[in-house]
């Protein structure tokens, strides 16, 4: 446990010959016809059994979730508790409108297509948001009629094994749902390589989403990928200071500021600098560090030692590269001297050619660098390897939604920040990712679209 470095439990690791077991089981489960051909508004209503399920068992899921990496409970179990259960109700939502299209192709023929399910499904998820990102894979893929198998990350094996207790009682047939515990390098790749998978849906680092791209060539798996972010947020000079501040908290020190999406870069300009971040640091200062199940808390410890050790090194570059700190940049003690906290740290003077400028810390550590005109700060911001997210802060209109189009992401929040909605589409260009989790969107990653050629009287 993150708070208190003490072991909770041992959990079974799959070796490759478990992750075959259960894609066979997949398979099977996918060519049985009490799934296969099961109605739409059949897997409807399973999908919204398992909603129910997990809106009775929320305190059982958050407080396990809340064990698996520290985070704190009770905020984790209402807003992320609240986005898993409607999830799984807007995936639930679309199982019966899945449709393809008519095109008319000449006066002897026309064509039609069929959306179809992939098949045998893999879903690999990170430590940071264990129970939304199962829930982001679990949705579309049951939606149309998929069988899938979870592998969550090795450090937050816990939450996930309840949920598909879950999946069992809702009454999917067995084979459907299944998730392995397991690590990366063994579970993960015997997944991402196994020929009889046709799907691979990956979360977590971008090194990590090359090598599942690199192992899904092998049979040319239908793969999508959300991965890091060095997501800007600029603070235009007309911007309501207050609400920035206080959006670009949640959005940067929120979960520990483990956030894919984080506003982790704040590129502010120069005549607004000094009074924004002064209202930002002493917000930030008052941050609330402690145990997870402490009501007050309201940042929780890294989620494990490597990030913990991760992020510190990354706060000595930054000091090292002259970027000037502003509050924090240190370890912060929890009880009994234990935990892995780190208090919220703000820089100053940050230049593109510095690491906390370019590389995704993962952690409550933020890089503020100043910009005098809106092309500078689009420059400043698309000048990243990233491009999962970026947010606008402006009174003005025009200004947000001209820079919104010129920013080089996936996702551009305007006067807010990591508002994210299962109902729109999550994520990423350059090398954030590759397809989208969430909305519509999602559904495609999860589906084929056969062409069906129909011949109305041309004779050879
Ligand atoms: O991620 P990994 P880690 C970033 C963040 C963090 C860093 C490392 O910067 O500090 O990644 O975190 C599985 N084949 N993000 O090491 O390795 C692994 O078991 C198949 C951003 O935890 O990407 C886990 O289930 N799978 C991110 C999942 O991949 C493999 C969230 C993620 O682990 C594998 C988390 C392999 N060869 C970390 N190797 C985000 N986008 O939000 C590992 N895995």
């Amino acid at each position: 446990m993150s708070s208190t470095e003490e072991k909770i439990v041992e959990v079974e690791i799959a070796t490759a010959e478990d992750v075959d077991k259960a894609v066979k089981a997949a398979r099977a489960a996918f060519n049985n016809p009490t799934w296969h051909d099961l109605i739409p508004e059949d897997r409807a209503k399973l999908l919204n059994k398992l909603a129910d399920l997990v809106e009775a068992n929320v305190d059982e899921l958050f407080t396990l979730q809340a064990w698996d990496v520290g985070k704190p409970f009770k905020t984790s179990r209402d807003f992320e508790g609240g986005h898993l259960i409607g999830t799984l109700r807007y995936f639930a939502g679309w199982a019966d409108k899945i449709q393809g299209r008519t095109i008319p192709v000449s006066k002897d023929k026309f064509g039609y297509t069929l959306k179809q399910p992939v098949g045998v499904c893999g879903g690999i998820s990170p430590w940071n948001y264990p129970l939304t990102n199962s829930g982001w894979k679990l949705g579309p893929a049951l939606a149309t009629g998929n069988c899938i198998i979870l592998k969550p990350s090795e450090y937050a094996p816990l939450a996930t094994l309840y949920l598909a207790n879950l999946a069992r009682e809702a009454g999917y047939p067995p084979g459907v749902v299944q998730v392995l515990n397991g690590y990366g390098k063994q579970a993960g790749q015997a997944l991402t390589e196994h020929m009889d998978v046709d799907k691979i849906a990956f979360t977590g680092s971008t090194t990590t989403g090359r090598l599942v791209i690199k192992s899904a060539a092998v049979n040319m798996k239908k793969t999508s990928i959300e991965a890091g972010g060095k997501s800007a947020f600029i603070v235009f000079d007309d911007a309501d200071l207050d609400q920035a501040a206080k959006w670009a908290i949640a959005g940067g020190l929120g979960n520990s500021g483990q956030i894919c999406s984080a506003n982790s870069r704040i590129l502010v300009q120069e005549g607004v600098q000094e009074k924004f971040v002064k209202i930002f640091a002493d917000i930030a200062k008052a941050t609330k560090l402690g145990q997870q199940f402490d009501e007050a808390t309201q940042q929780g410890p890294q989620a494990s030692k490597m990030q913990y050790d991760k992020v510190l090194g990354y706060i000595d570059s930054a000091n090292k590269d002259g970027a000037k700190l502003v509050i924090g940049g240190h370890p912060h003690k929890g009880a009994g001297g234990k935990g892995f906290f780190i208090q919220p740290t703000v820089f100053t003077g940050v230049t593109r050619d510095m690491k906390i400028f370019q590389e995704e810390v993962f952690g409550p550590v933020i890089a503020v660098t100043t910009f005098k005109t809106e092309d500078e700060a689009v420059s400043l911001a698309n000048d990243s390897a990233f491009g999962l997210a970026a947010m606008v802060f402006t009174e003005n209109l025009k200004t947000a939604h001209r820079t919104a189009s010129k920013l080089q992401t996936g996702m551009v929040w305007i006067n807010e920040s990591n508002n994210t909605d299962y109902k729109l589409p999550f994520g990423g260009f350059k090398q954030s990712g590759l397809g989208r989790d969430c909305g519509e969107s999602a559904l495609e990653e999860y589906l084929e679209e056969k062409t069906v050629h129909v011949n109305l009287g041309l004779k050879l």
